[in-house]
């Protein structure tokens, strides 16, 4: 616990105006576990002069070997500032992108953030993220800029130099800050807007509105970075220094005599020192003197260390530490490396706990300010608006602001990740040390145990001379101390391999918590007001007993302050505080919402930036260990709040992580503290699309395809794509459209593939949770019930559905828009199902925009169709969920329903019944069209619906190729497939985005390493003020494995990219390319063995999924017969 008792802390909890919640973010490596530990040490937790180089906070085995961040950890700390005490709940986030979902659960529970920048690299990809992370979560940052000391010491900057330097990160930090602000105002400005216009529809229409109105009005000085504004602090955390300019001032006030406030706001800017008239003045630049913070401030630093490392000057360095009146020790001022010896003067000079802690407990928020936007947001979940939520819950608002610990206050708290300790590591079973009362009780015992020793050891010697006499074995002789301790032994070993206990990572909102308290567990789902409706009034945790979905209950054991390393128990929290509980691993799996009230909602859910998209299988060495592995898998699903641990249709146990680092780490975690066993993982499982394009204009060797010849190739695919088909009931006519007839010949479909427009595939694929949103609106449209959506939501959608119209231009997308029939796969995937059935009108999937006039008009065609209207969309989802490359799911594909026929004998007996229940049989189909297009690969019948089957015996048993809606569903999925096949086919790759910086000497091979790999450079720019070079590159994932090692080798450490999932891109290989033209005869030969990416990548994925792969074992079997004899 270092200098401060726990009972100190416990005090400071119970007053939130003095706790600050605050994380440390960055880019990798700009050193937030250093600058951690210099805070740490101020509370003598570790000793100063480790500060910087132990990373206390880093308390993984490969956290300290690969020197990066995995986790984000919580550490209490407390500090003075002015006459006040403080609280500081400090977490530490990890920098890696590969980590970044661990920095949204440390953002969450945080009022206040440290970002640190460092001052040789300035803003990185990672830093605008933070900020971004910060921004959206309504925190509060402040800046460290750090590593001020390598500008002195690695670029050798002079302090003029250093300034515009500093000026330049500060104006790149704040162009983030900037636009993240523009883009918020004018987002609310427009919406704020259209309310108004709905409200005032009527009454003046003329007036003009200028965009740039809000951006002037709005206030937003306060969220810039600025040293004058005291949210700056410049450090070198290795060096365990750091200031704001609050404290040259203040020494410079009494030095100088000139006031505080003139020179807080004069020091930073461009103001100059003029010495005959004693003043400052405006003006350094054009007068061509030092600025202001320059003379007073850089110029000492860097004097300082040109005496103390730079010349080793120990007279100057003298005189130095006598007039700053610091203490250096001998064995300091002897060490051989005289970064000892700077550290040692400049942690007394200008200590960075002091202005880092200062900064903190002056400009971040406190608890009791949390702001009522930020609470609005936390608590309206889905497109559900504040304001809709049930009464009891909007009161909450008031519990949040006000941070209350009263008994009476409900209590809140959010969990944003659950964690894994080693059961020894908690406090109970900890070894403590001994009490002086204790320790004379053991020596006693010990004492006494050896006293029995002797007697025991005296009988033994006596028993034996009887023994020679008598002849009896010496059993019971035993000493009795023995067996007990080999007893102890025993269970203590069981202990050890028992397990790892979980923590929940939290927050208390309001209210206190007690340990052992009951509270609800509310799941994302749980809504309060049926909560509320359901359960008696003023029913608590404890004595809740009625079932209301996605709501439980469960006790907090116990109660943990969070130390880094350890964790001390606490008999109650009060609100405000970030905690550790312990005992909820059976009710929460990664987070969750926990209350003492039903009418709390659940928090919005954490975002997460990083996708997980590695994904590999395990096994376990010995097949016998299955359910340890299982069991494993599962403790890692928990502790970690962005691995996802999955059941594939094989039967493999598949691991998906956010990246290699994440890979290794998760592999390490599971291997040695999970499962515990021997395990063996696949090579990475890679994603791929699959997509049709438009046929090529040119063939593989550049020359003009004629007619004839595009013909030709897709003549060749038809062929292909009919094989093993009675052609009676299939035909691909010759421009791609294919008409299929189910078995039983009742119904036939014609379907035609065509390629989105690239933009409209990336439209979809951003809009995902907008056409869930959507689907859901339509289902529940459906059904008759009315959602409360906020106006926000149908603006977004409607927004949307005009993007949509503004891509699909031109002839063959004439009003597909209002055509679109669902989406897929799984009913909000990047493909289109179109409905170009002339003549058939189902209610458009927009129809949530246009309230009121429900489904339209039923004419008598239309609505009977509409029975099987969801065969269709299941046979659309399930063959856009696997494609026929490699049963991997499509991309951009619109599928065009052309014909639809369904004979009379097909169509149900009791129409009049029929078109009753109708509306409901939809909804109900739906949910199972979900099911099957998630367990997918289902093939002929299995999706068919129960209630159909129910309604109509007569028609089900008289047919033997089973009911018709499953033919249907089958026949659709299969057309859909053979029409994706008459199109020239691709395979996309999921692409990665990496920035790299790199020194100019290292370039060409980091040029090298992408090039191998097939990365493209989008583009290259020198880093001002330094030699570096900062290359910007897309890499497909395929090849991206052991990449970032690569170039870490080839450049001896210098460069080391960081990569972050951004796109999917087309292979424009083709994979079923063969020679057709006899140019390309002549290039690539007969067999065209040439290496082809994409059918090498096709043959994989089918040769990992078990299917059928095309491929000659033996190409050369002569040099095969000649190679073995030679041997
Ligand atoms: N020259 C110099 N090096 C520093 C300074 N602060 C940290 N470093 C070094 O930078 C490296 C990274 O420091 P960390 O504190 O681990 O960085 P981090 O931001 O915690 O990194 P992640 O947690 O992995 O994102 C270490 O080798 C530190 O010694 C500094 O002020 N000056
Ligand atoms: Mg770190």
């Amino acid at each position: 616990m270092g200098l401060t008792s726990l009972d100190k802390i416990i005090a400071l909890q119970r007053n939130p105006a003095n706790t600050r919640n605050l994380c440390i973010l960055a880019h990798v490596d700009h050193g937030k576990t250093t600058l951690a530990d210099c805070l740490v040490a101020s509370n003598g937790i570790i000793s100063s002069r480790l500060a910087g180089k132990l990373r206390y906070l880093d308390s993984r085995e490969d956290e300290q070997i690969r020197g990066i961040t995995m986790k984000s950890s919580a550490i209490s700390l407390h500090c003075i500032h002015g006459d006040q005490e403080y609280l500081v709940n400090l977490i530490d986030s990890p920098g890696h992108v590969d980590f970044s979902s661990e920095v949204s659960t440390a953002v969450r529970l945080c009022d206040g953030a440290i970002v640190v920048v460092d001052a040789v690299e300035g803003v990185c990809p990672q830093t605008q993220a933070v900020l971004r992370q910060a921004w959206l979560e309504n925190i509060r940052p402040v800046l460290v800029i750090n590593k001020i000391d390598r500008l002195i010491m690695e670029l050798m900057l002079t302090s003029q130099e250093a300034y515009a330097h500093l000026q330049k990160i500060l104006g790149q930090v704040n162009a983030v800050t900037g636009a993240l602000f523009t883009s918020k105002v004018l987002e609310e400005r427009a919406e704020k807007e259209k309310e108004e216009e709905k409200e005032s529809e009527s009454s003046s229409r003329d007036q003009v509105y200028d965009w740039s109105a809000g951006l002037e009005e709005a206030d937003d000085s306060h969220l810039y970075f600025s040293p004058d504004q005291g949210n700056v602090v410049f450090a070198s955390a290795i060096d365990g220094w750091g200031f704001s300019i609050q404290q040259f001032a203040h020494i410079y006030s009494q030095r100088m005599g000139i006031k505080r406030e003139v020179l807080l706001k004069t020091l930073w800017g461009d103001f100059y020192l003029n010495a005959k008239a004693k003043k400052i003045m405006k003006g350094a630049q054009a007068k061509g003197k030092k600025p202001l913070f320059v003379q007073l401030v850089l110029d000492n630093i860097w004097s300082l260390y040109d005496a103390v490392v730079t010349r080793r000057d120990k007279e100057k360095v003298e005189k130095v530490v006598s007039s700053l009146g610091v203490k250096v020790m001998a064995r300091d001022s002897r060490h051989t490396d005289p970064k000892v010896l700077l550290s040692a003067i400049c942690s007394q000079w200008l200590p960075l706990s002091q202005a880092v802690l200062s900064m903190v407990c002056e400009k971040l928020p406190s608890p009791l300010d949390m702001s009522a936007e930020r609470v609005e947001r936390l608590m309206s979940v889905g497109a559900r608006r504040f304001d809709s939520l049930p009464e009891q819950t909007q009161e909450l608002k008031e519990a949040f602001l006000q941070c209350s610990s009263d008994k009476d206050v409900p209590a809140i708290i959010f969990v944003s990740k659950m964690f894994a300790v080693d059961a020894k590591a908690l406090p109970h079973n900890r070894q403590r040390p001994l009490t002086q009362e204790e320790i004379a009780q053991r020596r006693e015992l010990a004492r006494q145990r050896h006293a029995d020793r002797m007697t025991a050891d005296q009988t033994a010697t006596e028993s034996q001379t009887d023994l020679t006499q008598s002849g009896s074995t010496p059993q019971e002789v035993q000493p009795a101390g023995l067996s007990t301790a080999k007893m102890e032994n025993l269970s203590l070993k069981d202990e050890e391999e028992q397990k790892e206990t979980f923590i929940a990572f939290a927050r208390v909102y309001s209210g206190v918590v007690k340990k052992g308290q009951r509270v609800f567990v509310l799941g994302p789902k749980y809504d309060p007001a049926q909560g509320l409706s359901k359960l008696p009034e003023a029913c608590t945790a404890s004595d809740c007993v009625a079932e209301v979905p996605h709501l439980s209950c469960c006790s907090m054991e116990s109660l943990y302050l969070l130390m880094g390393r350890e964790l001390e128990e606490l008999e109650e929290v009060p609100a405000g505080n970030v905690l550790g509980i312990g005992g909820l691993e059976e009710c929460v799996l990664k987070s969750a919402t926990l209350s003492t009230s039903p009418a709390c909602p659940p928090f919005i859910p954490l975002n997460f930036e990083a996708t997980p998209i590695v994904r590999v299988a395990i096994e376990p060495k010995h097949p016998s260990e299955m359910p340890k592995l299982v069991r494993g898998m599962r403790l890692l699903n928990q502790a970690d709040p962005c691995a996802e641990v999955l059941i594939q249709e094989t039967g493999e146990h598949v691991l998906v992580t956010a990246g290699e680092v994440h890979l290794q780490r998760c592999l390490d975690d599971l291997r040695d503290r999970f499962a515990k066993i021997e395990i063996s993982a696949s090579k990475p499982i890679i994603p791929f699309r699959e997509t049709v394009v438009r046929p090529p204009k040119v063939d593989m060797v550049n020359e003009d395809l004629g007619r004839q010849q595009k013909i030709a190739i897709i003549h060749q695919v038809k062929e292909d794509a009919s094989q093993g088909r009675s052609s009676d009931t299939l035909h691909v006519d010759s421009n791609g459209l294919v008409t299929l007839t189910t078995p039983n010949r009742l119904a036939t479909v014609s379907v035609r593939a065509i390629p989105l427009p690239q933009e409209v595939t990336n439209l979809l694929e951003s809009s995902t949770e907008l056409i869930r949103t959507l689907d859901q609106l339509n289902i529940s449209l459906r059904e008759g019930k009315s959602l409360e959506v906020s106006l926000r939501t149908l603006e977004a959608i409607a927004g949307f559905k005009a993007q949509l119209e503004s891509l699909l231009q031109g002839r063959k997308w004439r009003n597909a828009v209002e055509r679109i029939w669902s989406f897929g796969p799984r009913r909000y995937g990047p493909n289109i199902l179109l409905n170009s059935v002339e003549g058939y009108q189902r209610p458009s999937v927009w129809q949530c925009l246009v309230r009121g006039d429900k489904a339209g008009e039923d004419e008598t065609q239309a609505a009977v169709i509409r029975d099987f209207d969801n065969s269709i969309i299941s046979g659309f989802q399930l063959a856009t969920l696997s494609g026929p490359m490699c049963e991997e799911p499509l991309m951009g594909v619109c599928f065009s329903v052309e014909r639809w026929d369904i004979q009379s004998s097909a169509l149900p007996q009791h129409q009049d019944s029929l078109e009753e229940d109708s509306l409901s049989h939809d909804a109900s189909a739906d949910s199972k069209v979900e099911e099957s297009a998630k367990t997918s690969e289902q093939t002929d019948g299995t999706a068919t619906g129960p209630s159909q089957a129910r309604r109509r015996p007569e028609a089900a048993s008289s047919d033997c190729y089973g009911p018709v809606s499953g033919q249907l569903i089958a026949a659709m999925k299969e057309a859909c497939r053979h029409a994706f096949q008459a199109q020239p086919q691709r395979l996309m790759a999921a692409m990665y985005t990496c920035e790299i910086m790199a020194t100019a000497e290292v370039l060409g091979r980091v040029y090298g390493v992408l090039g191998k790999r097939e990365g493209r450079v989008l583009h290259e720019e020198m880093k001002e003020g330094t030699d570096m070079f900062i290359i910007k590159a897309v890499l497909p994932v395929a090849e991206s494995f052991g990449f970032a090692d690569e170039i870490r080798k080839r450049t001896s450490g210098l460069a080391s990219p960081q990569l972050v999932f951004s796109h999917w891109e087309v292979i424009t290989s083709d994979p079923y390319w063969v020679p057709t033209t006899e140019e390309e005869y002549l290039h690539f030969g007969e067999k065209a063995d040439s290496a082809n990416q994409a059918l090498k990548y096709m043959n994989a994925v089918r040769r990992r999924k078990g299917l059928y792969v095309e491929e000659k074992i033996v190409e050369h079997a002569e040099k095969q017969r000649t190679l073995s004899k030679n041997k």
